[in-house]
């Protein structure tokens, strides 16, 4: 039997012991599976922060994994294992997330993964699939990876997990199959004594703690222009755009270079003292920041600014290109994500950070990055204006699993969801 025609067959036999009356329909739209596990009420007031759920210890957490039905079996997949590196990428490449008119796919590649699910500390057991029994197909996803949460207004720090790569094949969704990859990712992550997790994404689902809008820097707008990307308003030409889009050829601040193993440390403490101003953050540990931003060269990119021998200013961003599909003349897109960066600017504070972006932007432009994307996150919306980002459509919603805090500022407004520009948000944790 093929795979294609085994999935058609679970499907069809799914189909049968699960034809959902529209009351159903309706309850499963009022978050069946959300409303039962431990994070706040969409609509709940938070009085106090701290976990939701009675404590437990590993020993109250069931030593087998939850039951799948009879034809499908969990998988840990084996990240150290090319083969299965590969299994998870197609997995991903054909059922990821998608833009809505499926346009634009990310195009992972072992390097980026090696990058994402190997830090310091993470967990063999932490990726787990689930196949078709009979065929071995890989047909869904999740992983966790080991992060430490801080949050800074309570001074509370706790050990977590971030979770990603949540993915269901096309043919098998909408079967209540994802509350059973959370489950089992749950149970994993609480049998390492890990309470608490941290994930974003695009669906809104009981509750965000902060919701941050999608901004992006053209760099290369007459390819984002051909694929689709970038709209030419009404009452401009091309060549106007090119022209506002324009970047310099070389950096602008004097000392700024490529980031070495040897400012790791430093550079931990310009970040530390500088994301205390954001209400959550990711703390590393030394050995976890150099993975963070030198543990894969072609993925990571992470620069320093150095001003009589101290590290005044850094920035870093990872490369996740885009497979451009049905385009003739571009098949992928090179895209720059902004990721951790500090300034021990005080004075000029708003100019310090947009030099930094700006020249951010440059080096991206020099990997082939056609788009520099971000969020409204840490202090991006003092730098956004100036530096010529543009607000997408898109906004991702930040989770906090089995904790409560106070609602956090998202760099939008909240009724219009315009940029809040200068203004601080709350979020100074980056996800992948
Ligand atoms: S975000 C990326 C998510 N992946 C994609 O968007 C890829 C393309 N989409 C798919 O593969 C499927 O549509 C997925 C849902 C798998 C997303 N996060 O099986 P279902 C809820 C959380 O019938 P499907 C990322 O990776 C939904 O509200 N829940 O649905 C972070 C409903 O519950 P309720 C989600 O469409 C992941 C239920 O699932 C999401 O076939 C963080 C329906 O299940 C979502 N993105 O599959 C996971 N989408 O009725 C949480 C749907 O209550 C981690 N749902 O509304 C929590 C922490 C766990 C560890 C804790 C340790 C302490």
């Amino acid at each position: 039997m093929s795979d294609k025609k085994s999935i058609q067959d679970l499907l069809n036999m799914l189909a049968v012991g699960e034809t959902l009356s529209a009351a159903q329909e309706k309850k499963m739209k009022d978050h069946l599976f959300w409303n039962s596990q431990p994070v706040p009420k969409l609509d709940e007031s938070i009085k106090e922060e701290g976990p939701i759920d009675s404590p437990k210890t590993p020993a109250d957490i069931p030593d087998q994994p939850l039951p799948l039905l009879p034809e499908f079996e969990w998988s840990t997949v084996d990240i150290d294992d090319d083969k299965q590196l590969d299994e998870l990428y197609d997995l991903l490449y054909e059922n990821y997330v998608e833009d809505t008119d499926a346009t634009f796919r990310f195009k992972y590649t072992h390097d980026f993964f090696k990058w994402a699910l190997k830090p310091p500390g993470w967990r063999k057991q932490w990726y787990a699939g689930v196949r078709v029994k009979s065929s071995k197909r890989l047909i869904a996803f999740i992983a966790a990876t080991p992060v430490t949460i801080k949050l800074n207004k309570s001074n509370k720090t706790m050990d977590g997990a971030e979770v990603n790569f949540l993915c269901i094949h096309k043919k098998l969704r909408n079967k209540r199959l994802a509350p059973v990859l959370i489950k089992e990712i749950t149970r994993r992550v609480n049998k390492e004594n890990i309470w608490q997790a941290l994930y974003t994404g695009g669906a809104v689902l009981p509750t965000p703690l902060a919701t941050c809008r999608y901004q992006h820097r053209p760099l290369n707008w007459p390819k984002l222009h051909d694929v689709g990307f970038s709209h030419l308003p009404a009452d401009k030409t091309k060549a106007s755009m090119i022209a506002h889009y324009a970047l310099p050829n070389a950096t602008k601040l004097p000392g700024l270079r490529k980031m070495t193993p040897d400012d790791v440390s430093d550079t931990l403490k310009l970040l530390n003292a500088y994301q205390k101003r954001f209400d959550i953050v990711q703390e590393f540990t030394e050995k976890e920041f150099e993975h963070w931003m030198l543990g894969e060269e072609s993925v990571v990119k992470a620069y320093v600014v150095e001003k009589e021998g101290k590290i005044t200013d850094f920035f870093s961003y990872y490369l996740l290109p885009f497979t451009v599909l049905e385009n003739k003349l571009h098949d992928e897109l090179g895209v720059a994500y902004l990721f951790y960066y500090a300034t021990d600017a005080d004075n000029g504070y708003k100019n310090r950070l947009t030099d930094l972006i700006n020249d951010a932007l440059v080096t991206a432009k020099s990997f082939s990055a056609d788009v520099f994307n971000c969020l409204t996150c840490q202090d991006n919306t003092y730098f956004l204006k100036p530096c010529k980002f543009g607000s997408g459509d898109g906004f991702l919603n930040y989770y906090l699993f089995n904790y409560r805090t106070f609602p956090m500022n998202g760099g939008i407004d909240k009724e219009t969801k315009q940029v809040a520009e200068d203004e601080t948000s709350g979020i100074g944790v980056i996800l992948l």
